[in-house]
């Protein structure tokens, strides 16, 4: 006997389609044809299902009585119960901003909305960020300050294989999303140009016609040289530059003194690949550039960002047929994680919570008065590294993410984490940081409940429950209904307040609530994401089509017009020095996931990629004296790691990679910098100054 279910994978922005089939002997995973992956999964997705029914699989709820004691397992009203007192008191004796939220961007839709108005209506707190923070933050504020809305690529996919030249800025997406990669190799089968800008030779660079090689941190100058040399050689696109962006004429004074000599000397890229990068956009019929977080996680991201969208907008590339601009989103929902309300300044809708406008239409759908809704709190790691200290927050409920090892600076957070006086940690299995919780709630997988996500494309897509959760799980809807139940007659809203655990009811309530938002929900049903293969938002009416492709003939900015803003390079916050002399940056492997918390129990992934390493280039092993395979320790001034060498000729050497996927010694967020970026808040992952010596 068996059974299936049409769903998507677990894991990233891609959200490859898949079949689950339920049998006797278990759950399989069968590639399904989804417009985005055509039937292709990565090694993570064929692997998904092993975490259903892991040995590692949380069941029962855990708690801990004493600081230095072992979490036990519990009941559920214990628990509750634990989670209640311990939220009264803390809001008793400090106040209701002391009792702080953390969310993810692998939420459903329906989860980042009841978290965020969980957060403002029952607890009646400020703070309330979550781990996309860390993520797109800088390309959505980039966004949002040039077009006026952020949504990561506002075109479908397979735009990608019809572009002429394709630019890759800081995106491995051969390792981070596989299944993409057929769309650059029929790309390039058309005779496209693929141009690819990372420090190190990955995979996704190795199919490139052309690599730009920049030491980290300097995207910013190389975007603003391939404007420059756009600009002297005539390339613009004068009539959309008048007819559709306001603001070029500074920008042009800005770029006019990025000559391609001094950015050589800037980043390391060649006056001759600079020339050659700029011909292949300039010249293209159709171009697409796109950004990941390689270009992004800076404390100049939002900058950098914005110096791309500027070459794109000065190209007149975006809304033109096969052209344009786009971030590639990463959590599974990455971009809905972002619009429904679990960000510090954020209502749904993508509404800003400090709009008086949004404040009075999401009260009214919430049944509160707007008065009484918190304004904005602390952006994310601001939020965890004020934990615990005289005015920050003393309790916190974490829902889909692990801090303890994804956070920059993460021993100064879990000391932080440490320092709180309640903790709680939703997740289904002991991530490191559930291991530091006072109560772990055991919550449901995503093959065991409904729910919407939306991709990188702004597609909004249905999750399909396989099967109920096992004994003992709750879904966090459920979680978060229990609590409300429990906490709400005390806030000013009273008894009234709705929390359904149905997704659907809930989506029901999302769509309300994001009318006339930005991201506009109003329109998409289940039924009509199951029907379009996907409903692609803003989509205000339910007999009008979604929004595959922005901007084709108005900006949503006041003006309809694009934004041109000009920026400045500026060096990283932390550059080498004799005492550390080399770059760090750091990134991801195929086979784990994040903060590997999931991929790193699933035997196979296990395999495929067992521990941390430091990539270096052979010259500097020489003369650091280090072999292949060597243990070696990357020292910086907040702490260190410690790994195997891995020796790769395909890095500069002036710069080493560590990833992030594993936590104790090989944490690599021992050592990364928390300088984060004046708007968005992004930390700089990507880039600080270390020491490397052999263990
Ligand atoms: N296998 C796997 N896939 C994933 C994930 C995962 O954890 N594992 N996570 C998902 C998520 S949430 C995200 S956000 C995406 C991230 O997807 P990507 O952005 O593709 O992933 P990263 O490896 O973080 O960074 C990409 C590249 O940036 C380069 N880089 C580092 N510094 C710089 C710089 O200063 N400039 C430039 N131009 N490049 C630089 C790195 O060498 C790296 O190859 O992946 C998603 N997919
Ligand atoms: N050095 C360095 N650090 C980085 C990055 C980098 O490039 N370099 N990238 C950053 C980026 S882009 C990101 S997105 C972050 C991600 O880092 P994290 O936020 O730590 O992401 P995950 O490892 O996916 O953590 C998700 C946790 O929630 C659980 N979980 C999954 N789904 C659900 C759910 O539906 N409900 C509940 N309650 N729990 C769930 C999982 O089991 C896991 O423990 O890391 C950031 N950290
Ligand atoms: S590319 Fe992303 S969505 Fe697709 S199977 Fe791999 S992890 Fe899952
Ligand atoms: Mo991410």
């Amino acid at each position: 006997m068996s059974q299936d279910v049409a769903t998507h994978c677990p894991y990233c922005a891609l959200q490859c389609g898949m079949t689950l089939r339920r049998t006797d002997s278990g759950v399989r995973v069968l590639p399904r044809r989804f417009p985005t992956n055509r039937g292709g999964l990565c090694q993570k997705g064929w692997t998904a299902a092993e975490l259903l029914d892991h040995p590692n699989r949380l069941t029962t709820p855990l708690l801990r009585d004493r600081p230095d004691g072992d979490l036990r397992p519990a009941s559920w009203t214990e628990a509750l119960d634990r989670v209640e007192a311990g939220i009264r008191r803390v809001q008793t004796a400090y106040g209701r901003d002391a009792v702080a939220v953390f969310g993810g961007g692998g939420l459903t839709n329906e989860k980042a909305y009841a978290l965020g108005k969980f957060a403002r209506v029952v607890l009646g707190t400020r703070n309330i960020d979550y781990n996309g923070r860390f993520c797109m933050s800088s390309a959505a504020a980039a966004g949002n300050r040039a077009f006026g809305v952020d949504r990561g690529l506002p075109f479908p996919l397979a735009d990608l294989a019809t572009a002429d030249t394709l630019l890759l800025v800081g995106a491995n997406v051969a390792e981070t999303m596989p299944p993409l990669v057929r769309y650059l190799v029929e790309q390039r089968q058309r005779g496209g140009t693929l141009i690819v800008i990372d420090p190190r030779v990955t995979a996704t660079a190795r199919q490139a016609t052309l690599h730009l090689q920049p030491t980290p941190g300097t995207d910013l100058a190389v975007a603003n040289a391939l404007l420059h040399i756009a600009l002297a050689e005539g390339w613009l696109d004068k009539d959309y530059i008048a007819a559709r962006t306001t603001g070029f004429t500074e920008v042009r004074r800005v770029v006019a003194s990025y000559w391609p000599a001094r950015v050589e000397q800037l980043s390391g890229v060649p006056v001759a690949d600079l020339e050659a990068a700029a011909r292949a956009l300039g010249t293209a019929e159709r171009a697409i550039i796109l950004t990941a977080r390689g270009a992004e996680q800076h404390a100049k991201g939002v900058d950098t960002v914005t110096a791309f969208i500027n070459l794109a907008l000065a190209l007149g590339l975006p809304g033109r047929p096969g052209s344009g601009y786009g971030c590639l989103t990463g959590q599974g929902n990455g971009q809905g994680g972002r619009e429904h309300g679990q960000k510090a300044d954020q209502l749904p809708g993508y509404r800003r919570i400090d709009d008086p406008a949004a404040r009075a239409h999401v009260a009214a759908v919430w049944g509160v008065r707007p008065e009484t809704l918190p304004g904005p709190g602390l952006s994310a790691y601001e939020l965890l590294s004020a934990l615990g200290t005289a005015d920050g927050p003393k309790a916190l409920l974490v829902f889909g993410s692990n801090p303890v090892v994804s956070a920059p600076r993460a021993a100064r957070v879990t000391a932080r984490l440490r320092a709180l006086d309640l903790l709680v940690v939703a997740d289904f299995v002991r991530s490191e940081t559930a291991e530091l919780a006072d109560v772990v709630l055991p919550t449901a997988q995503w093959a065991e409940e409904d729910g919407t996500m939306t991709n990188l494309e702004g597609r909004v897509l249905r999750r399909r429950a396989l099967r109920p959760p096992p004994a003992g799980v709750r879904t966090d809807l459920e979680i978060l209904a229990d609590l409300a139940g429990r906490l709400a007659p005390v806030t000013a809203a009273g008894a009234g307040l709705r929390f359904p655990v149905e997704p659907r009811e809930v989506f029901a309530e999302l769509r309300h609530a994001s009318a006339g938002g930005i991201a506009d929900y109003a329109g998409i049903s289940w039924e009509r994401i199951d029907a379009e293969d996907g409903v692609f938002w803003p989509c205000p009416e339910p007999n009008l089509p979604g929004s595959p492709r922005m901007f084709t003939d108005r900006f949503p900015t006041p003006d309809g017009r694009a934004r041109f803003v000009p920026v400045e390079y500026r060096p990283a916050d932390e550059e080498p020095t004799p005492d550390y002399p080399l770059y760090l940056t750091t990134g991801r492997v195929l086979a784990q996931y994040q903060s590997g918390a999931q991929t790193r129990r699933i035997a196979p992934l296990r395999t495929a990629a067992p521990g941390a390493f430091v990539e270096l280039h052979p010259d500097l092993a020489v003369r650091l004296g280090i072999d292949d395979g060597d243990e070696v320790r990357v020292t910086s001034r907040r702490g260190e790691m410690r790994a195997p060498a891995r020796l790769s000729p395909g890095i500069r050497p002036d710069t080493v990679f560590a990833p992030f996927h594993w936590p104790g010694t090989a944490r690599i967020n021992s050592v990364t910098s928390d300088a984060l970026d004046p708007v968005s808040r992004m930390p700089e992952f990507k880039v600080c100054a270390v020491r490397v010596e052999k263990a």
